[in-house]
Order: structure tokens, then C-alpha cells, then sequence
């Protein structure tokens, strides 16, 4: 069912509804062009998780960006007769725009438009959950707005009819708005930090029984959630989506020696992501920080699986994460032997590290993973009475009994 996207994303159902879009990015040179076309390649994979159409792009040369449009006038002027001609869908723009570049761009066009941050942000409001998900999300969605609360555009005017409180004398409705919007952003922001003592409590609780804990991180849609269903006969939700998980699960996962360890599964990682939404999951990345282990996968059927594992190494840079971990080459049942020799061989080249090959919806290299895993957890947490793994003839009727004795753990 395609469902309506507001600009903010927060309230499905006010506000403009899209369901015709056109995705728009830029580029500058030959190679650029290559390079904004997988861009673009991503930007209607998310809006397709939207429930959009996408019904057209384009790219356009951009030598220098316009600082009122972005875009040159002829371009935008071209472009308002295409969209004119399509029925005026709306814009999807890959690029950051700015405040004001996007409020000229909406009123030359007459049509809605979001950049790649309001498009990411509405996924995530869709797909929040818990209390500490929608939370974090409404915190960005407030964060980016602030900025682009101004005359004429104010978003709270046109979802909610105007909050109408106006202050002392002089104080504008805009200067009402930006108020009362980090008011609630102090509010939300008091009440994650509530939850994220709560979510240290839990942590705590199980770092006194010692056992390794495991984050499984990469790329939206590489494969983690089917990952750690097949691995603990979870039923996570895994789909053919971008950000089909945004709060952290944690199983507990039975290995072959007896030993134990939490595995968590956690939110993608995506090229760029706002600095909004990286801000506002500092609670939910904290999981992955504080994990022993990571396990990250990559999908070795994206044409771009080389530039995600990048990416996913950047990011965990840039987090300060510096666990050991291991490197899962992931849907080896979509690729020839031929293909897939060349593909691992450039991931073990970016990473500097051997990848175990993995199916983890045939269920191909799951041995080999847990084997490694377990010698890992060993060597991540000492033993103690309490996770001294069990003789192995035991182990080895634990796991086929795994079923429903792994699983549903500590969350
Ligand atoms: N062919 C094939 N498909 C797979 C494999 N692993 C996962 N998939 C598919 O890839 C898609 C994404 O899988 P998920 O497990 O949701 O991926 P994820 O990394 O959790 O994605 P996000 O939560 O969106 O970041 C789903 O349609 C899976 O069925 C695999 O080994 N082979
Ligand atoms: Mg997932």
C-alpha cells in the first residue's frame, strides 16, 4: 500500500501527501556523473521504502552551487516545465540544500521538496518503535527543522495549524515557534536520558554475567537482521528495505563449545547520514561501542558492496570503534564462484582482513562463523564460572537443540 509522506515525516496524514516523486541529483565532470547515478540508484531504493513512485530522474551538471536555487536558473526553470508536464510530483533532491535554497526551490516549482536528509528522517519515523526510537527520531526531525523555520515557511503553520502562542510583545510567530520547537527538543531530550540510564542498567545487568556481547553492524539492507534470525532462530523483521531495523535486539546465541554470547542487531549505516540522526541514535550507536565483538556484513551482490564496507569502516572510525571483528561476505548465493572471488578479494582488500563467505538466507557458512566467533568471544572475555563453556558433547546437543534455547534473551 503506498503510504503518504509529509515533509517532516512525523505525522503521516497532515501536510502535504507525496506519491509521485522525481529524484533530481547533481554532479560536476564526467566521473561525477557515474558516481551521482549510483547515488540516485540509492536515493530510489529509499524513496521506494517510502512507498513513493519514482517517475523520473535526472542529473544535472552543477559547477558551483547556486546559493538561492542550487541549481542554475535555466535548470530550475526547465525543470519547473518537466514537473509541470508530469503533474507536478515532488522532488527528491540528493544533495544537501540549504534552508533557504530549498524554500526557493518549493516556491519556484510549486512542488514539495525534500532532500536526502528529510528522506532518510521520514524512514525513520516511520520505522521507529519504542519509546527511545521515536524519541531519537522526533529529536532530528526538530533539529533540522529549527533552521528552516522562517517567513513565509513555517512548518508548524502549515502541519498544525500554527501553535499561536505568542509571547511577549514584538516576539514573532517564527520567534514563537523556534521557542516552543527547543522547548520540546530540551523535553525529549530529558526524557532520553531517562531511557538511556534505563538502557545502562540493562547493559550493566549483563555485563555482570560475562558474557561477550556481539554487535552485528553494516549497510542498511547487507543482510543483519536475516543474520541473526538464522544464527538464533529469531524472527526479527528482516526485508528488502533500507532501515527495515532501527532499535537495537539482543539474542543470546548457543555456540558449538558451550559458550554463550549476546548478539545484537542494530540500525544500517548509509553514505552521509545526517548529522541530525547520527546525533540523535548516540544512545542506539552506544550499543555497538560498548559491544566486545563486531561481526560486520557486508552484501557482496551490491554493485557498490566495496564503497559500503567504506563507509561502514568510516563510520566506525569516526564512533572511535576498534573491536575486533570479524568480516562476513554475505549473499555468496547471488554471485558466480568467478564473480565472487574478485568481490571478496577487493573487500578483503579495503578491510586488510580475511571474510568468512556467508548465505545467511541458504544457511551456507554458518559453521565457519560461529566457529570464529566463538574463538573470538574466547579470547574478548575471560572465563569465569559462569561462562565456562559446557564440554563439547554437550555443546554439540545444545546447538541442535538450539532452537528454542537460544533466542529470546536480554534485550
Ligand atoms: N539472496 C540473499 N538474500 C539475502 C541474504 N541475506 C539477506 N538477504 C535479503 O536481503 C534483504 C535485507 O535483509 P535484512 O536482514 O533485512 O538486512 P539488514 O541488514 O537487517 O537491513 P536494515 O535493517 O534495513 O539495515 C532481505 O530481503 C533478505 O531476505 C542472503 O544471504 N542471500
Ligand atoms: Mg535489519
Amino acid at each position: 500500500m503506498p503510504t503518504a509522506l509529509t515533509r517532516s515525516g512525523a505525522d503521516p496524514g497532515i501536510g502535504q501527501k507525496l506519491h509521485d516523486v522525481v529524484v533530481i541529483g547533481s554532479f560536476t565532470g564526467r566521473n561525477g556523473r557515474d558516481r551521482t547515478e549510483i547515488q540516485l540508484d540509492e536515493l530510489e531504493e529509499l524513496a521506494r521504502t517510502l512507498g513513493t513512485s519514482v517517475v523520473e530522474r535526472s542529473s544535472i551538471p552543477v559547477h558551483e552551487p547556486h546559493p538561492a536555487t542550487f541549481f542554475r536558473s535555466g535548470a530550475v526553470d526547465a525543470l519547473k516545465a518537466r514537473l509541470g508536464e508530469l503533474g507536478r510530483p515532488a522532488v527528491l533532491v540528493n544533495n544537501q540544500l540549504s534552508p533557504r535554497q530549498q524554500r526557493n526551490l518549493e516556491e519556484a516549482w510549486a512542488v514539495p521538496v525534500l532532500d536526502r536528509t528529510e528522506v532518510i528522517l521520514a524512514i525513520f519515523a516511520r520505522r521507529a518503535v519504542t519509546a527511545e526510537g521515536k524519541i531519537q527520531v522526533e529529536m532530528a526531525q526538530l533539529e533540522h527543522l529549527l533552521p528552516r523555520l522562517a517567513g513565509g515557511w513555517t512548518h508548524l503553520e502549515r502541519q498544525r495549524g500554527g501553535v499561536g502562542l505568542r509571547g511577549g510583545p514584538g516576539e514573532t510567530q517564527i520567534e514563537v515557534d523556534r521557542r516552543l520547537i527547543r522547548q520540546r527538543i530540551a523535553k525529549l531530550r530529558r526524557r532520553l536520558e531517562l531511557l538511556e540510564r534505563q538502557r545502562r542498567t540493562r547493559r550493566q545487568a549483563r555485563s555482570d554475567v560475562p558474557l561477550a556481547s556481539c554487535a552485528l553492524v553494516g549497510y542498511t539492507n547487507a543482510g543483519k537482521s536475516t543474520l541473526l534470525n538464522r544464527l538464533t532462530n529469531s524472527e526479527v523483521l528482516a526485508d528488502d528495505l533500507l532501515f527495515a531495523t532501527l532499535d537495537p535486539t539482543s539474542r543470546l546465541l548457543n555456540l558449538s563449545s558451550g559458550r554463550r554470547v549476546i548478539l545484537t542487531d542494530t540500525v544500517g549505516f548509509i553514505q552521509a547520514l545526517p548529522t541530525e540522526l547520527v546525533e540523535a541514535f548516540a544512545a542506539t550507536l552506544e550499543e555497538v561501542r560498548q559491544a566486545h565483538l563486531l561481526v560486520l556484513i557486508v552484501d557482496v551482490s551490491h554493485p557498490e558492496c566495496r564503497a559500503q564496507l567504506q563507509t561502514v569502516l568510516d563510520t566506525l572510525a569516526e564512533m572511535e570503534c576498534d573491536q575486533p571483528t570479524l568480516l562476513v561476505a554475505n549473499k555468496i548465493d547471488r554471485l558466480d564462484a568467478e564473480a565472487l572471488e574478485d568481490t571478496v578479494a577487493a573487500l578483503e582488500e579495503t578491510a586488510g582482513c580475511r571474510a568468512l563467505r556467508v548465505s545467511a538466507k541458504a544457511g551456507t557458512g554458518l559453521r565457519e562463523l560461529r566457529t570464529a566467533l566463538d574463538a573470538l568471544a574466547g579470547r574478548a572475555v575471560p572465563e569465569t564460572r559462569a561462562n565456562r563453556p559446557l564440554p563439547a558433547a554437550t555443546g554439540d546437543q545444545l546447538e541442535d537443540a538450539t532452537g528454542d534455547a537460544e533466542g529470546r534473551a536480554a534485550s
